[in-house]
């Protein structure tokens, strides 16, 4: 009755989405712009152009650059974003992750990713969860960011599975919109997710059989 579960990337299967934080805060830093952890809830899920022109917007100089400019600013983002994920090890996948993937697994439902991220690849890598997905959507495999359905869409697709008999893991309100817009059932990590159908505040407390149970009382 579940045909399958996409999980996000960043912020869920690991914590990234701080690493993304740090680098942006810095760059944002260097211009001038203060950014706090608040303000980062909204470059959660969101593309790494997009998240420039919000933190560009934030501090009233979205008008002051060049394309050329902004993409060496983003450049230099991600740079010092890839210096985190050097450090990145399997010790790092957030608590309660690869417990949840093996129940599912257990039940021979699909599993899928579907990240906007440009380094998804590398952070799986990092991770040593090369293969675990059954099938994996990137930055590279869809025109548009979350809060699009597009990236849930194609993974249920590739996965062979109906969105509406399926479900989406996030921690970005982006992200929650997404799976909700793509039909799914979305369960959200984090504090102020309030468009997800059932939320959890951290991943050692996704438990495959209260989401099963969610997931039934809402279908
Ligand atoms: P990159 P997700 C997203 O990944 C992040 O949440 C977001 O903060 C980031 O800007 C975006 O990827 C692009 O990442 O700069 O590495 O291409 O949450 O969809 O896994
Ligand atoms: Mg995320």
């Amino acid at each position: 009755f579940i045909d399958a579960v996409v999980f996000d990337l960043d912020g869920v299967i690991t914590d990234s989405a701080h690493y993304h934080f740090l680098a942006w805060r810095e760059l944002a830093r260097e211009l001038g712009i203060g950014i706090d952890e608040v303000f980062n809830e909204r470059l959660k899920g969101v593309s790494r152009m997009d998240s420039l022109e919000l933190i560009l917007q934030e501090g009233n100089q979205q008008n002051d650059f060049t394309l050329s400019q902004k993409e060496t600013m983003a450049e230099k983002k991600n740079l010092h974003y890839c210096e985190f994920l050097n450090e990145l090890t399997s010790q790092d996948i957030l608590p309660g992750i690869l417990e949840l993937i093996t129940h599912i697994k257990f039940e021979g439902i699909s599993i899928g990713l579907a990240s906007v991220s440009r380094n998804a690849s590398t952070v799986l890598k990092a991770l040593q969860l090369e293969g675990t997905f059954d099938y994996v959507v990137d930055a590279a495999k869809v025109k548009k960011s979350k809060p699009d359905p597009e990236i849930f869409l194609t993974a249920c697709k590739q996965l062979d599975a109906n969105p509406k008999r399926s479900i989406g893991i996030e921690d970005a309100s982006a992200g929650i919109d997404s799976i909700k817009a793509s039909g799914m059932f979305a369960v959200g990590v984090g504090k102020t997710l309030f468009k997800a159908d059932y939320q959890v505040h951290a991943t050692k407390e996704l438990q495959w059989e209260m989401i099963k149970s969610e997931y039934m009382q809402w279908r």
